[in-house]
C-alpha cells in the first residue's frame, strides 16, 4: 500500500490536506549498541521508506527522542551504562502524554526477559536473530497503530483540525521544551467574526463548511511544525512553536488577510468570512497553561473590540 492508500483506510473522512502524521515522513528512533546490528537495521528501514534516526547509548537515545519526537522507538534490551528497560521507562514517564510505540529487540531468548520487556511497556518484543523483512513489518505495524490511535484520540470530527487534547499534551511538552533550551513559542488564538450570522443567515451545515474551509485554509498557509487545534465552537488556536510575540502577529496577520479574500457561495450568494486573533509568547515554564490562554484570550477579546478582523499582542 502507498502512504496515501494507507492515509483512504486510516483516516477515510478526512479531506487530503487535513490528513494527521500519515502524510508526513515517519520518524523511526533506533538506540542499538552493537554497530553492525544498527547498520543493517537502519537500512532495511530505510528501504522501507522510514526515516531513521539511530544512537548507541541511552543518554543519546533519549535526548533524540525529546528533541525529534519519533514515531516509533526501536530499543535494544541490553545496552552500556544504562540499559533498554531504562530507556523505556524513562520514556513512559517524561513523554507518556502522546503514544508512541516500542519496539524491544534482543538477543536474549529467554522468556522471563520477553516478560519483562512487555511489562515495562514495549508493544513487541523481537528476540535476535530475526527476519529482516518480518522485522520491518512488525515495525510498520507499530506505526500503523499509532495513527489509527491518533486520528481517533486526537483530532476533531468535523474539521480534522487537532482537538484541545491534542493542545495540552503538545503545550506541555512545549513548555518542557522551554525548561530545556529556552526556545520560546507562540500562542494564537483566533475566533471567527460574527459567526452566529453566517449559521442564521445562511444555515448551520453552510456554518460547518465554513469551518472546514477554514481549518483548511490555515493548514495550507502555515508552517508544517506549527498546530491548528480547534479549541471551540468557532475558536482555534494556532501553536507556533520556536516563534516570538512578533513572528505570531506576522504569521496571523498574512492569514487574516488571506482569509478575508476567500469566497463563499450559498443559495446563489457569496460572501466572505473574518476573524479575529489574540497572540502570546510562552517565555517562561512557571505558569500553568491556562495563565497563557487567558492572555491570548484578553488579547483576542483587544481585537474584537478594535473592531474585529485584527491581530493584538
Ligand atoms: P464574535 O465576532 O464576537 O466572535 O461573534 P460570533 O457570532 O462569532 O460569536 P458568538 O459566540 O456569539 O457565536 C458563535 C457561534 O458559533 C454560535 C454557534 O452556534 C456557532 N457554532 C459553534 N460551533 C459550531 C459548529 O460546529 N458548527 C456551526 N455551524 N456553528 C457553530
Ligand atoms: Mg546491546
Ligand atoms: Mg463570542
Ligand atoms: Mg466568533
Ligand atoms: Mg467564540
Amino acid at each position: 500500500l502507498s502512504n496515501e492508500q494507507q492515509n483512504d483506510i486510516l483516516c477515510p473522512s478526512l479531506d487530503k490536506e487535513i490528513l494527521f502524521e500519515g502524510e508526513k515522513d515517519k520518524l523511526v528512533l533506533l538506540i542499538e549498541d552493537d554497530i553492525s546490528m544498527l547498520t543493517v537495521l537502519k537500512s532495511a528501514l530505510e528501504e522501507a521508506g522510514l526515516m531513521v534516526l539511530v544512537a548507541m547509548d541511552a543518554e543519546k537515545g533519549i535526548n533524540i527522542f525529546y528533541d525529534q519526537k519519533p514515531d516509533c522507538v526501536i530499543i535494544d534490551y541490553y545496552l552500556p551504562e544504562q540499559d533498554g528497560l531504562d530507556v523505556l521507562t524513562t520514556i513512559q514517564e517524561k513523554a507518556n502524554t502522546f503514544f508512541i510505540p516500542i519496539v524491544m529487540i534482543s538477543g536474549d531468548q529467554s522468556k522471563k526477559t520477553r516478560i519483562k520487556g512487555f511489562e515495562s511497556g514495549a508493544d513487541d518484543f523481537i528476540v535476535k536473530p530475526f527476519d529482516l523483512d518480518e522485522f520491518v513489518v512488525r515495525v510498520k505495524r507499530q506505526l500503523q497503530r499509532k495513527d489509527l490511535i491518533d486520528c481517533a484520540v486526537l483530532l476533531d470530527e468535523l474539521t480534522g483540525a487537532y482537538n484541545r487534547k491534542f493542545l495540552n499534551l503538545e503545550i506541555e511538552r512545549e513548555i518542557y521544551e522551554y525548561t530545556r533550551s529556552n526556545v520560546s513559542f507562540t500562542i494564537a488564538m483566533l475566533d471567527l467574526d460574527h459567526f452566529k450570522n453566517v449559521n442564521d443567515t445562511y444555515g448551520h451545515a453552510v456554518g460547518d463548511e465554513v469551518l472546514k474551509k477554514f481549518v483548511s485554509f490555515i493548514n495550507e498557509q502555515k508552517r508544517q511544525s506549527d498546530y491548528l487545534i480547534r479549541y471551540g465552537g468557532e475558536e482555534f488556536v494556532l501553536l507556533l512553536p520556536r516563534s516570538k510575540a512578533k513572528d505570531g502577529e506576522q504569521v496571523v496577520k498574512r492569514l487574516l488577510s488571506g482569509f478575508s479574500k476567500e469566497v463563499f457561495n450559498s443559495h446563489g450568494r457569496s460572501f466572505s468570512v473574518t476573524f479575529s486573533a489574540g497572540v502570546v509568547e510562552v517565555e517562561g515554564h512557571d505558569k500553568c497553561v491556562n495563565h497563557w490562554m487567558k492572555l491570548a484570550d484578553d488579547a483576542l477579546y483587544e481585537a474584537k473590540r478594535a473592531g474585529r478582523n485584527k491581530v493584538m499582542i
